[in-house]
């Protein structure tokens, strides 16, 4: 350390300043929005290798597979085949929202899942082989289907009464208050269960855009933009 700076830290502590403040001096930083945002996605591109998260803990994604970066409902969203295109986030201490939780993003599906096997496909998923903490699906009548605790004693599942449409963006949105779990479709309210604690599935666990529960292969075949996830309730 150089003299003047130990110089001038010494003026700072007999200034009656804390250590914070003068880590604050010495290093200001651009100010921090909303530190219950652990994710932010806007599919703006332009790579098509990783996928960077706007939020303040870095959940970057690696893109595996996707179709293209395409205009959006924000700016350019990612599209996603049905086939075999997802990205994946490697785990992260943010990601583990087990007491408040919010998952809003926009889709446009550019074609339902078939009736019978996959009857639904996954928008986005939390969790591990065989174990998952939550999961955001489109099921073959348009609907949504909210799966918490999938394998585990404490499963809930909630499912829309909005149908999205074919072709078009809706806002969809999931929430986790530590008692009820809803669901809202373009701001409405569209389904609602019980669910009192949400399991977290380990350190395997992981962050999949585009498919179901890691282990699965029901692909999500639209356009998904705008993606948040909040350690908090946030209604649309
Ligand atoms: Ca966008
Ligand atoms: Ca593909």
């Amino acid at each position: 350390m150089k003299r003047w700076t130990a110089l001038i830290l010494l003026v700072l502590i007999l200034g009656g300043l804390t250590g914070c403040e003068i880590f604050d001096w010495l290093f200001p930083e651009v100010p921090v929005s909303d530190s219950t945002l652990v994710v932010y996605y806007d599919f703006d591109g332009p790579s098509i290798t990783t996928l960077p998260d706007n939020s303040q803990y870095m959940n970057t994604g690696n893109i595996q597979e996707i179709s293209g970066v395409v205009p959006g409902k924000v700016g350019n969203a990612f599209s996603f085949d049905g086939m075999n295109d997802v990205v994946i986030v490697p785990n992260s201490p943010s990601l583990q929202t087990t007491m408040r939780m919010t998952v809003d993003c926009w889709v446009k599906p550019l074609s339902l899942p078939a009736a019978g096997k996959p009857a639904s496909t996954g928008i986005a998923a939390y969790g591990r082989d065989q174990q998952g903490m939550w999961e955001l699906r489109l099921m073959g009548d348009g609907g949504i289907y909210l799966l918490l605790n999938w394998n585990a004693a404490s499963m809930v599942e909630v499912v829309s009464s909005a149908k999205l449409a074919v072709g078009s963006w809706h806002h969809v949105t999931a929430t986790f208050d530590g008692a009820s779990a809803k669901v809202y479709v373009d701001g409405v309210l569209s389904g609602e269960g019980a669910c009192p604690q949400l399991v977290y599935p380990g350190a395997e666990s992981f962050l999949a855009l585009g498919v179901d529960f890691p282990g699965s292969d029901e692909y999500f075949h639209g356009l998904i933009d705008e993606l948040r996830i909040y350690s908090e309730v946030v209604t649309p």
